[in-house]
């Protein structure tokens, strides 16, 4: 990344990286009566795919071409056709945007609740983890790889407890490495549940259903988290961590 001459903003770093909505998400408005946060237009109703940013074989053969075409223009666009359709009937919620709607789930009614909290935190979900998978690059460690060393012992030992996290989480689900309240953790979330359910901020993610992995490495989940770490996107991990961790 291109190293700024002049001080910018939080909110300018991250809109640079495209992850502005997913890190304002985190500070909605008190009750949405302030400014609202300003959402990418891919998660505007009507929801829409975003780019990957990357070529489908980009990030081969740690994740096969096949798996990454089918992930994000079958599944991610799946949960984006649910999540407009549950809303479609719904214009009183038209200007809400995903991130919006994801931090005030509790407010609406099953069973739109559970459609919403699953659909939408979907797409919400799949387009935080493409922007955290990137092909193979060169990497210099930063804050966050510092803190998580402070945290977890070592580097090893982080990867070994998300490994480990990963592999326990029954079913379908996802790991991630959060930051809430300047503290790192891991966690696993089931369906499509997302840390902003919790006021946490997603730093890294990695999807856990089997349709992210199965083509390639069927039943071999920890194939595919071994994998992971070759294709994590350390530069926007860390300019996550960078933005929204303790200065
Ligand atoms: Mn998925």
């Amino acid at each position: 990344m291109k190293c700024p001459s002049a001080p910018v903003s939080r909110r300018q770093v991250l809109q640079s990286l495209g992850l502005g909505a997913v890190v304002l998400a985190f500070h909605p408005p008190q009750a949405f009566g302030g400014t609202p946060p300003s959402p990418e237009a891919t998660t505007l109703q009507p929801f829409t795919l975003p780019p990957l940013g990357y070529a489908y074989d980009a990030l081969a053969p740690y994740i096969d071409a096949r798996t990454m075409e089918i992930h994000h223009a079958k599944h991610h666009q799946a949960y984006i056709n649910a999540a407009n359709k549950a809303l479609e009937s719904r214009p009183d919620l038209r200007e809400l945007s995903a991130e919006q709607i994801i931090a005030r789930i509790d407010a609406f009614e099953e069973p739109l609740r559970t459609t919403l909290r699953n659909h939408v935190g979907g797409h919400l979900n799949h387009s935080f983890f493409w922007k955290i998978l990137a092909a193979p690059a060169d990497y210099s460690p930063g804050p966050l790889q510092a803190a998580i060393a402070r945290r977890f012992g070592s580097f090893a030992g982080f990867q070994k407890e998300f490994t480990s996290a990963c592999l326990t989480r029954f079913g379908s689900g996802w790991c991630w490495l959060t930051l809430k309240d300047g503290e790192l953790d891991i966690v696993t979330t089931p369906n499509q549940d997302t840390p902003l359910l919790e006021r946490a901020q997603p730093i890294i993610a990695l999807d856990l259903w089997e349709h992210a992995y199965y083509l390639n490495y069927q039943n071999r989940r920890s194939d595919y988290v071994q994998a992971f770490w070759k294709v994590l996107n350390w530069n926007t991990a860390e300019a996550l961590y960078a933005a929204g961790g303790p200065l």
